[in-house]
């Protein structure tokens, strides 16, 4: 494997692994704070970014690169309100996608066109993930603290949807 292209694999991989650490801290946090429903949500998200993490070792594997199986600094503890989880969420993810870009053009750069088409599917999770956290924080503008409005948020993302990915990739293998 191309040593740019398995570098800026493995840097990507370290950006996954920190997500899934860092919603993971999110939803204990929220946990805490009795919002069962956004924690069970944030939950599930880091275990999505943990599975993005695997994607990308399993790829760089089996393309005979080294994957690297990183250390990420610790997340917070607290946070201010709910309303600043998500904003922290929807910052994050906004650098994801930034370096997700930057493989896809080390890809072309490289002339590797598997790799940029397995980076495809990356690019169109930043796309949803960036709408669901801008769709999230755009109703916790208009509840504005409300209490009814809180319990109504946290119940409905108790109820949310998640399509299941590691399902999805078996039935697509
Ligand atoms: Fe891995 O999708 Fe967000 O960060």
């Amino acid at each position: 494997m191309n040593a740019r292209i398995e570098n800026a694999l493995n840097a990507q991989v370290e950006k996954e692994c920190s997500s899934s650490q860092y919603y993971l801290a999110m939803a204990s946090w929220a946990e805490g704070q009795g919002l069962n429903g956004t924690a069970r949500f944030l939950y599930r998200h880091s275990d999505e970014e943990r599975f993005h993490m695997l994607k990308l070792i399993k790829f760089i594997n089996e393309r005979g690169g080294k994957a690297i199986v990183p250390s990420v600094p610790q997340p917070p503890e607290e946070f201010k309100n709910l309303a600043n989880v998500f904003e922290l969420l929807l910052e994050h993810e906004l650098q994801v996608t930034s370096s997700i870009n930057e493989v896809v053009d080390t890809c072309l750069q490289e002339k590797d066109y598997t790799t940029h088409n397995f980076m495809q599917w990356y690019v169109s999770e930043q796309l949803e993930e960036e709408a669901l956290a801008r769709t999230i924080l755009d109703k916790l503008k208009l509840i504005d603290g409300d209490k009814g409005g809180m319990y109504m948020f946290d119940r409905d993302l108790e109820n949310f949807e998640f399509v299941d990915q590691q399902n999805q990739a078996g039935q697509q293998a």
